[in-house]
């Protein structure tokens, strides 16, 4: 059987005989995304953990450092820079802000709601889904304002958590939402976005291997002005895409709202595919400054991951459906 294979050690005893019935669930669930993410790390030709004990004992300290099968060998950006710089409206509008004030969030106890058009809506303990992230991805973010980041992040496929939810054949979109708490950040006492930030995905989107679920970075747990204890990333995008504290994701029929949109929807689309070729009302978006450097870069084609994403979109006009 597939879970023995990669969880040796695993006695004939059931663990139903002896576990109370809710641990025995969530260990069923944990052992069902390691199963996914076992895949994927084997294809990077990583040794594949076993899904429970081992990486509980990880956690506690370093995630594991793992280049996963869409790592980029580019410079990464200074640990400083990464954690220093951020966007996180919760927290303030200004790129210093998060690092200042973040720490005022308590990510613990953490929950994420799976709901929706679904067979399985679940509700998984954050401690659960840190368990299972045990691949390292290098990989570009992108941001709007013209500046991008080489992160590595410590994460697995968004894949894996929607898979676990089985959405209906009626689930068209995901839809996801930030934790909304007023006494724990400062930001929303300014109504710049509408609160709580909200962003979607198409469910192929979502469903794309190069789209994961990141809980830290540089072999640590996520801080908290980079989106602790879970936020999305999806390098094709710009990097508001990106939502940050996730508490809640949905399946759902129709387009789901985004808080950009909801700002601005002729300057923000749904699709916010990184095109050097479509400009913001505002500024080109044909160049980047990569922090840390100085001289700027011709931005790439959906961040340069054409080759994995660019059939998504073959029928669709970008210009468009920006
Ligand atoms: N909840 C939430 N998520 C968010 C944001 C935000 O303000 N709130 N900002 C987005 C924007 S505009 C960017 S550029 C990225 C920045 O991610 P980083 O700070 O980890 O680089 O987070 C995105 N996710
Ligand atoms: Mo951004």
């Amino acid at each position: 059987m597939f879970i023995k294979r990669i969880r040796p050690g695993n006695g004939d005893i059931s663990e139903n005989d002896v576990t109370p019935k809710d641990v025995y669930d969530q260990r069923r669930q944990i052992m069902k995304l390691g199963l996914g993410f076992g895949i994927t790390a084997a294809v990077a030709g990583c040794d594949v953990m076993d899904g429970t004990d081992a990486e509980a004992a990880q956690v506690k300290g370093k995630l594991a450092f793992k280049p996963g099968p869409f790592s980029t060998s580019e410079k990464k950006t200074e640990y400083d820079a990464v954690t220093g710089y951020n966007n996180f409206y919760e927290f303030g509008t200004d790129k210093l802000d998060p690092a200042k004030y973040a720490a005022s969030l308590n990510t613990r106890p953490w929950t994420v709601k799976l709901g929706g058009l679904c067979g399985k809506p679940q509700t998984l303990a954050i401690e659960t889904l840190l368990k299972n992230a045990l691949e390292e991805r290098i990989y570009r973010l992108r941001c709007v304002e013209g500046w991008s980041m080489v992160i590595p992040w410590v994460g697995f496929p968004l894949a894996n958590l929607i898979k676990l939810a089985e959405p209906t054949s009626k689930a068209k979109y995901v839809a996801f939402q930030t934790a909304e708490k007023p006494k724990e950040m400062r930001g929303l006492r300014s109504n710049v976005l509408d609160w709580p930030y909200v962003e979607g995905l198409r469910m192929d989107e979502a469903l794309n291997p190069l789209a994961f679920l990141a809980v830290g970075l540089y072999g640590d747990l996520l801080p908290n002005q980079n989106g602790a204890p879970i936020r999305l990333v999806v390098p094709w995008k710009y990097g508001f895409k990106s939502i940050k504290s996730i508490t809640d994701i949905t399946f759902t029929e129709r387009q789901p709202p985004t808080s950009w949109q909801r700002y601005g929807a002729n300057e923000y689309g749904f699709y916010s595919n990184v095109n050097p070729n479509v400009d913001h009302p505002r500024w080109s978006q044909a160049t980047e400054r990569r922090i840390g450097e100085f001289r700027r870069r011709d931005t790439l084609m959906f961040n340069g991951y054409g080759d994995q994403v660019a059939g998504m979109y073959r029928n669709m006009d970008l210009k468009k459906f920006f």
